[in-house]
């Protein structure tokens, strides 16, 4: 058995987003997605966790857990209800928020676009409307200005590019197009909205730090033939480059968040764009391969950039928490593997706290540390235990070598 000690300043904890664990978010896009018939949505949001309630005891479980930071999502349909029209109660609200969790004295992460709009935004267009980059550093900067203090690490948009990929080329997420040339503009839309954000959170609030956190699936082709490659490319460039060879310029950020989940194969014949994984392959109840050494592959890719990196998300979703228990080791492995060949990575943030609402998909896949039943009541399961002995000692016993 091999042990890694991680660096004493490696921050450790758990990520979620406002929509799949607040609850009652009925002024956002999702809301009015999953009401509305033919949608891909399968049910609603609803109460999700009543974390919007339960944040303070969330936050304890979590520091008792070992946790010494979180990231967490602040709404932005809750606190620009209306064009220009913040809600006071709105800032209170996650004020006491953000002071709970430094309160516990763990580090914030706070994401400002994590996946839901208000809804007269996406009425108006959303990210293809053509003030979108302006109405977005607006809100950006009037959160900073209110919250800065409380927000040592900024995200300024979660997964860009799957907010372009779900949202206008597959159609699963809000507006639900399924157009190629709509889901090349809403990417760089996305990513121009991150340089503008980073501006705005620099003005409003210059101790913060501010970064992206990008969604990087470590991407094959199915097939060793040239449409494959040429698709594998486009899908790549589309999906990877597009957004890590756009981190340029002062505006870029202090850092940069990974998030991965799996490896995946572009396929140009398939009608979802990817073929079903290989034979051979784990799969989780998203039907997402498991392939550890792709957190190493991507980390090393990002590493390009020259930011600091945070592996801001990670995760699997299952049922069967001993198969948690045997991602963490093996994705913490690929990340201790990472550091050791020269990465600079400093922390490992894992998807999720909590088993939460996943979306499209809605309550069936279980990605949390913490079971949440039908009374909300919050339940470790063994995961949660065997994460909290690495996140508490800062080091990983692994039982595993990484897969090859
Ligand atoms: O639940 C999502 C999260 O909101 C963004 N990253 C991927 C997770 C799992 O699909």
């Amino acid at each position: 058995m091999t042990r890694v000690d991680f660096p004493a300043a490696f921050l450790w904890g758990a990520a979620t987003s406002a929509h799949q664990v607040e609850g009652g978010n009925v002024n956002s896009d999702w809301w009015d997605f999953e009401h509305r018939p033919g949608t891909a949505a399968r049910e609603s949001s609803g109460d999700a966790i009543d974390h919007y309630h339960r944040y303070a005891d969330d936050f304890a479980l979590l520091r008792s857990l070992g946790h010494n930071a979180h990231r967490l999502s602040v709404e932005w349909a809750r606190t620009e209800p209306a064009p220009g029209e913040f809600s006071r109660a709105a800032i209170e609200h996650y004020r006491r928020v953000l002071t709970a969790l430094a309160d516990t004295g763990m580090t914030a992460f706070v994401t400002l676009h994590h996946f839901t709009l208000p809804r007269w935004f996406a009425a108006a267009g959303g990210w293809l409307a053509p003030d979108a980059v302006e109405v977005f550093a607006r809100y950006c900067r009037y959160v900073a200005a209110e919250l800065g203090d409380l927000m040592p690490y900024v995200c300024t948009i979660n997964e860009p590019q799957m907010v372009a990929l779900h949202g206008y080329l597959e159609g699963y997420h809000p507006p639900g197009i399924t157009n190629p040339t709509l889901w090349k503009r809403a990417g760089r839309v996305l990513l121009e909205a991150h340089h503008g954000a980073v501006r705005a959170v620099r003005d409003a609030s210059p101790h913060s730090q501010v970064g992206l956190a990008v969604n990087l699936p470590l991407l094959a082709p199915s097939r060793d033939d040239d449409a494959c490659w040429s698709f594998h490319r486009l899908m790549r460039h589309e999906i990877v480059d597009l957004y890590l060879d756009g981190l340029t310029g002062p505006d870029r950020g202090d850092w940069l968040g990974v998030q991965y989940y799996r490896k995946q194969w572009v396929d140009p014949a398939s009608p979802t764009f990817f073929a079903d994984p290989p034979e051979g392959f784990r799969r989780t109840q998203m039907g997402w391969a498991v392939y550890p050494d792709g957190l190493r592959q991507v980390l090393h890719r990002a590493a390009e950039t020259g930011l600091p990196l945070y592996v801001t998300e990670n995760g699997i979703a299952t049922e069967d928490d001993t198969e948690r228990v045997d991602y963490l080791h093996t994705h913490i492995a690929a990340v201790a593997q990472a550091l050791d060949e020269g990465v600079d990575v400093r922390g490992y943030l894992h998807w999720s706290a909590f088993d939460n609402f996943e979306w499209s998909e809605g309550y069936r896949p279980t990605f949390g540390l913490i079971a949440v039943d039908s009374g909300f009541t919050r339940i470790p399961k063994p995961s949660a235990h065997a994460f909290a002995a690495i996140a508490a000692s800062g080091r990983l016993s692994s039982r595993e070598p990484v897969q090859a």
